[in-house]
């Protein structure tokens, strides 16, 4: 549920905006995963506006949170290689979101590539594989335990040969060793800026709507590693979390809404933030 209904609530409940109404409505904001400095900020504000109503309230609320959300169109330049490159933790949904942006680029005239420089498992490529066949795309992939930068470097020279608009290139998510997870993605990041222009490079990270405030470290560490530049939220469908959004400060490009190529579309901030506050 959003937090809106809460707020409501709150309101409703007191005459005055007494101490302990500041204290449940941060309470009720750092429940919803905004983090407690954004919880504090809009508490503030809030104290500033003294709103009489309960619409006045959610729409400071709402105002607050417009200017810590944004949203990204990510279209790849024509006639020029763009590499898309997909990153994430196990289990977020990057390959499925690659299925799903080989079908929406190719609906839209882009001739794409899949590159499955995630080598660390047989299963991840299949799984790729499958993708690309489903969805019609050609893909580049090599043998599991491979050097996932050669296979970024082969799908590259595949795609300069043959024309070829968009890479979609996903990559491996495991944490267990993240100084050598982060290396390797910093190489693979070299060996694509080293041939393709940089501003048709987009780093994106894919995050799992229902993890809340783990989202936040994830952001943040994949942005120190490589800045990023778009964020695509996944599960946004089920009993999401998605408030953590609100702390990152990286746009976000799309969100998926379920499993199936078509539960996919471009993130709209407005019906995000009316879906958090619920109005
Ligand atoms: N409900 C839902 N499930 C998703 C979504 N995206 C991915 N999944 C599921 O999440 C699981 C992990 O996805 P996968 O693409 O393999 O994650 P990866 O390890 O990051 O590549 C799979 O069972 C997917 O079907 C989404 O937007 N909504
Ligand atoms: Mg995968």
């Amino acid at each position: 549920m959003g937090f809106g209904a809460k707020l409501a609530k709150l309101f409703g409940f007191r005459k005055t905006l007494d101490e302990s109404f500041f204290e449940d409505l941060e309470d009720t904001l750092i429940e919803g995963d905004l983090g407690s400095r954004n919880a504090m900020e809009i508490s503030d504000l809030v104290r500033d506006k003294k709103p009489k109503t309960e619409e006045e309230l959610s729409d400071i609320v709402r105002e607050a949170l417009s200017d810590k959300i944004s949203s990204t169109e990510l279209m790849p330049v024509r006639g020029e290689l763009n590499v898309y490159l997909v990153l994430g933790v196990n289990g977020v949904g990057k390959t499925t979101s690659i299925g799903k942006m080989a079908k929406y680029y190719t609906s839209k005239g882009y001739k794409v590539l899949m590159a499955a420089a995630d080598t660390f498992r047989a299963a991840a490529i299949e799984q790729l594989e499958l993708h690309a066949e489903r969805t019609g795309t050609r893909i580049v992939h090599q043998a599991t335990g491979s050097d996932p930068g050669a296979v970024v470097y082969d799908a590259i020279t595949s795609a300069l040969a043959r024309g070829d608009e968009l890479i979609l290139c996903d990559t491996a998510g495991r944490m267990h060793n993240k100084e050598n997870l982060m290396k390797e993605l910093q190489k693979i990041n070299r060996i694509i800026g080293a041939r393709v222009k940089p501003e048709n490079v987009k780093k994106i990270l894919v995050l799992d709507a229902t993890t809340g405030q783990n989202a936040v470290s994830q952001a943040r560490l994949f942005n120190e590693a490589v800045k990023l530049d778009a964020i695509i939220l996944t599960k946004y469908d089920s009993q999401s979390k998605a408030g953590a959004l609100t702390q990152i400060g990286i746009p976000v490009a799309f969100v998926g809404t379920g499993e199936h190529y078509e539960d996919f579309k471009k993130f709209d901030s407005d019906e995000y933030i009316k879906s958090l506050t619920g109005k």
